[in-house]
Order: structure tokens, then C-alpha cells, then sequence
């Protein structure tokens, strides 16, 4: 780290510490470190980096959540979503279109830096959070280890023993995962729907398992005692949880900010990465005002540059980088290896005898876990669908092995991306999801739900992920510790390092490769 510290002595610590919303010069501003993004892989890095005494500066597009609204609430309400709910949109984009075919989930809305977006492509969208803390803010806090044999598949150049001794077990612990009592979850009415599903998994010969989460268990337990104000028991989750969550704003970045070396700047996207003479990294970022309005374009500059935008913003950038000649010497991995992580979200419609309830927390605690069914590898989260109504609705996000990766491509009119996911990649998500739940169905005499998805009849939801992995692959468009290829002092350190599939949900990974790669960059990187 020597490098690091030498450089914060030489100066490179001008960096700016002003709020957001105050007049900057458009100077170049200089920190010896600069983390783009505030997700998990960015958080990781600014934590470690500010324990390390390496000035950092953190630069988020979205905003910070934790001011009230005229609510007297941080977030608002699911089911009553404004312009907090999603980023810069006129109208809600829920997962779930229609109920009963009918349009009565979404709501117009005021344009706004709201805390959940839903970034489009030609045959996939993605949902991203954003704002300080970046999906911690809007995920269903499952905080699951995927299976060792999966990982060393996946990541054959990482030592797994050291992952699963070191890495994910630090990355658990700042994350704050804990796991639902279970004599509570057998009793409670608020997780019926998790143990309905369950049994029909069970008369089908399939195993279910436990997952951990982020949320606060104890806290959940006071809400259903009407001790502690409702968030997951109030359907909170997407756009933000007002109580309860361990997102990172709680967890690593308010380490990373404790450490008095820290500094973030909110509202600022980087839409540029070049690098000076003197191999130090430029970055362009437009500042915005709460209305998406860009009211300055400011340059920063810095020796040590964390790429942490996810795999969709990081990617973005490196394939523009490229293309644009900016970072001519990036290699033709960058953009490639992308995928959905299998994603499908479907719901199974139950027999009126077989109630789900009507309360139904928000956090799911359950999978069904049939990864090891080599003919047909799925792991389906069971979901919550929380109306305040009984509906006999099983939903699911199964989370399927599908081996097709997409790249992405730079299209210079727009300066923006393309995709080239297609139905076709999507289908084979499809037909493995179907292949589990024409089992489940078959062994309780059930059928799919039509309604729920906007069309016709329309089963599986294939047309959007939550969990984008890939685009930067470890190993192949960086080393195998996130160095990214062709440039030194320039680090991957989120999602997009990972091949496209995890078999898990897959925030706990991204955290525990990102504590790696900090791990070993803070000591070996020391050159000046
Ligand atoms: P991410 O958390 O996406 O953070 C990237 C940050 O960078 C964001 O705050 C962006 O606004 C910011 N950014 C991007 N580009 C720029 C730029 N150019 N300039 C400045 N800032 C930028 O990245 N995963 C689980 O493991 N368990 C779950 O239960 C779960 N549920 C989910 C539910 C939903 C609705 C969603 C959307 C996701 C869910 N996920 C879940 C996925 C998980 O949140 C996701 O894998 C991680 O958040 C990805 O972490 P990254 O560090 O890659």
C-alpha cells in the first residue's frame, strides 16, 4: 500500500468535500483513490481503502436516502409508490404488470432520482438500485453462499478453499446476515405463503432449504408484535425499506465513512475514464440536479481508480472507454460473458383450500434447491407477493443454469450500449424453470397463474433479471484478482466479474470477491 500512501503524501489529496448540491470549480479534482458506484463491490473497496488511510472519494449517481419525505418517510410504500419509487419515470415499472390481467400494480409518478430503475434492452431489461448503497437499497436481502462445487466451476482460477474460509465468511459477517428462528417462521402468519409452497415442492420429491438474509430478523419478530414500526411486514422491498434492512448506507459504507478518509459525492454520473501522460486515471461526471437536469460536467482525477457501477454501469463505461479510444489497450473481453443469471419469476395458481394468507412478509426465507439435478439444474427462491389480500398465488424467481452469455456493443449515436440478449437466450431460462414447475404443478394438480405478467397469457416472466452478472469477467477482462487487463492501477470490483451465472442470488459472492481483491491488491499493488 506504500504506492497508495506515497501518492496521498505527494498531493493527490485535493479531493473535494464539498455536499453535492455546492458550487464546484470545474477544475480537476484529484483523490488518490476514486470508487465509482456505491453497491457492493464499491463499498467493499472504500472501506478497505479508508482503513488503509488512503483518501477515497466515492461517486454515486443516485441520491442519499435518508432524508424524509413529506411522509415523515425515507421511502415510500409499495403499494402506494411516488416519485421516490423509480429513476427518472413517469410511470411505476413493477415486476408484476397486472393482476387479473388488470393494470392495478403501476401508478404515474413524478419524474425523479428515484431508488429502483429498470434499464431496457432490446429482449431483456434489468432492474438496478440506485443511490447510495446501489441494490442493498431495493433487494430482497436473500444473503446466500452458492454451493463450493458451483463457485469453483465458475471461478476455476480462484482458490475456493480460501473463498469459503476467508472471504465468505468476512463478507457475511460486515454484511450483517442472519437467519430466521425457525419455530417462529412454523408459526408466524407472515410466512405461510413460504410454507404453503413448501409442501407442494415436498409432494414433488424436491428438497427446500433455508436461505439467511440481511434483514433483521429480531426486528421482523418485533413488527409482527407490533413492537417496531412495519417495513417488511408493511410490503416494503422494492422501493426501499424505511426499517429493518442492514442495506450498505448501514453496513460497509458507513465504516468506509467512519474512517475519516472517505468522502461521497451523490447525484454525479462518470460518463468518461481516461488516462493523463502520467498514467493517472481523468474521469468526466455530470452532476445532476433532482429534476435529471445536468448542471455541471466536472473532471477528477486519481492514481488508484475502483470500478464498482455493477455489471451494467462498469461495463458501460469500459466499452465505451474502449471503443471511444479513450482506454485504447482494454481487451475484447471487456462487454462479453454476459448473462441473467437464469432469472425467471412465474407464479402457480393454488387450490382455494390452500390459502397463502393474506400477510405476507417481504424477505424471502425459503428455496427450492434442485442445483444438483444435473439434467436440470434450478434454484427457485420463493417469493412473497404481499397485497394485504388472499390470492392463492405461488410466485417464484427461479434462478436456472443457463449456459448463454451476450456481449455488449458501443453504439456511438446514442453513446450508450447495446445488448445482444435475445428471446432465444431467454427461452432456454424458460424451459428449465417449466420442466421443475410442471413437476411441482403435476404433483399437486395445479396450474400456472396467466394474469400476472401484462400479456394474454403469459406464464414466465423471461423479459427481465435482477441479477445482471458479467460483462468484465474476472480472469479474462482483468487478471485474476479484477486488475483489469491493459492498464494498471484500474480494478473491477462488482458484478461484472462474474460469468454471467452464480446458481444463487448474488450479492454475498460479488462482497466476498471484491474482499478478496481488496485483500491482495492493498498489499501487492505498491509500485509507484
Ligand atoms: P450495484 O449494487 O448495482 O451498485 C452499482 C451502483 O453504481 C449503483 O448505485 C449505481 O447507481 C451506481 N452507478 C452505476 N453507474 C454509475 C456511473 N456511471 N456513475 C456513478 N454511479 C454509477 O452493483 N441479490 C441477492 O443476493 N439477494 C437478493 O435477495 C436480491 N434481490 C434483488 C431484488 C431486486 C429488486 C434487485 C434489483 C436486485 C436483487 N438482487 C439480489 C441483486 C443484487 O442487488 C445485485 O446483484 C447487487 O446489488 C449487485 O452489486 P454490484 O456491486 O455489482
Amino acid at each position: 500500500m506504500a504506492a497508495l500512501q506515497t501518492a496521498a503524501a505527494a498531493g493527490f489529496t485535493r479531493i473535494g468535500l464539498q455536499s453535492a448540491s455546492a458550487v464546484e470549480p470545474a477544475a480537476v479534482d484529484t483523490a488518490p483513490a476514486i470508487v465509482i458506484g456505491s453497491g457492493y463491490g464499491a463499498a467493499v473497496a472504500a472501506l478497505r481503502l479508508g482503513q488503509a488511510g488512503i483518501r477515497t472519494l466515492v461517486i454515486e449517481m443516485g441520491r442519499l436516502w435518508n432524508t424524509p419525505g413529506s411522509d415523515g418517510k425515507v421511502f415510500c410504500s409499495t403499494s402506494a409508490p411516488d416519485e421516490r419509487s423509480m429513476w427518472f419515470r413517469t410511470r411505476t415499472e413493477a415486476p408484476l404488470a397486472t393482476f387479473l390481467w388488470l393494470d392495478v400494480v403501476n401508478r404515474d409518478i413524478g419524474r425523479y432520482p428515484g431508488v429502483l430503475d429498470r434499464v431496457h434492452f432490446d429482449h431483456m431489461s434489468v432492474y438496478v438500485g440506485r443511490g447510495v448503497g446501489g441494490g442493498s437499497l431495493v433487494n430482497g436481502g436473500m444473503a446466500v453462499t452458492p454451493p463450493k462445487a458451483y463457485f469453483a466451476e465458475q471461478f476455476p482460477a480462484v482458490d475456493a478453499d480460501e473463498m469459503y474460509g476467508t472471504y465468505f465468511p468476512r463478507a457475511r459477517s460486515v454484511l450483517g446476515v442472519n437467519s430466521v428462528d425457525p419455530a417462529w417462521f412454523e408459526s408466524t402468519a407472515w410466512y405461510r405463503f413460504a410454507r404453503v409452497s413448501r409442501a407442494h415442492a415436498h409432494k414433488a420429491g424436491l428438497r427446500t432449504t433455508f436461505v439467511p438474509n440481511v434483514y433483521d430478523f429480531a426486528h421482523m419478530q418485533r413488527e409482527a408484535a407490533g413492537t417496531a414500526t412495519r417495513s417488511a411486514l408493511a410490503g416494503e422491498v422494492i422501493y426501499g425499506n424505511n426499517h429493518g434492512k442492514r442495506s450498505l448506507d448501514r453496513t460497509y459504507l458507513a465504516s468506509a465513512l467512519g474512517t475519516g478518509n472517505v468522502t461521497l459525492h451523490t447525484l454525479e454520473k462518470v460518463t468518461g475514464i481516461s488516462r493523463a501522460a502520467d498514467g493517472t486515471y481523468v474521469l468526466t461526471a455530470d452532476r445532476i440536479d433532482l429534476t435529471g437536469r445536468v448542471v455541471e460536467t466536472k473532471q477528477y482525477g486519481c492514481t488508484y481508480l475502483f470500478l464498482g457501477g455493477g455489471s451494467l454501469g462498469t461495463t458501460e463505461l469500459l466499452v465505451r472507454a474502449r471503443e471511444t479510444g479513450t482506454l485504447p489497450a482494454l481487451n475484447a473481453s471487456v462487454g462479453a460473458g454476459w448473462g441473467t443469471n437464469g432469472n425467471v419469476m412465474l407464479g402457480r395458481a393454488n387450490h382455494l383450500w390452500d390459502t397463502v394468507g393474506a400477510d405476507q412478509s417481504t424477505m424471502p426465507v425459503l428455496g427450492i434447491d434442485d442445483w444438483a439435478n444435473a439434467a436440470n439444474p434450478v434454484f427457485a427462491e420463493i417469493a412473497p407477493l404481499p397485497t394485504g389480500l388472499e390470492h392463492w398465488v405461488s410466485l417464484y424467481l427461479a434462478i436456472t443454469k443457463n449456459p448463454r452469455r451476450a456481449s455488449f456493443s458501443y453504439d456511438a449515436a446514442t453513446r450508450s450500449v447495446k445488448l445482444g440478449w435475445t428471446a432465444a437466450h431467454s427461452a432456454v431460462s424458460v424451459g428449465m424453470a417449466k420442466k421443475l414447475f410442471d413437476r411441482i404443478n403435476a404433483a399437486n394438480s395445479t396450474i400456472y397463474r396467466y394474469d400476472l405478467f401484462g400479456a394474454a397469457d403469459k406464464v414466465f416472466a423471461d423479459d427481465f433479471t435482477y441479477h445482471p452478472l458479467g460483462g468484465c469477467v474476472l480472469g479474462r477482462a482483468t487478471d485474476d484478482y479484477g486488475r483489469v487487463k491493459g492498464y494498471s492501477k484500474l480494478y473491477v470490483t462488482d458484478g461484472s466479474l462474474v460469468p454471467g451465472s452464480i446458481g444463487v442470488n448474488p450479492f454475498v459472492t460479488i462482497t466476498a470477491l471484491a474482499e478478496r481483491t481488496m485483500a491482495r491488491v492493498l498489499v501487492e499493488d505498491t509500485a509507484p
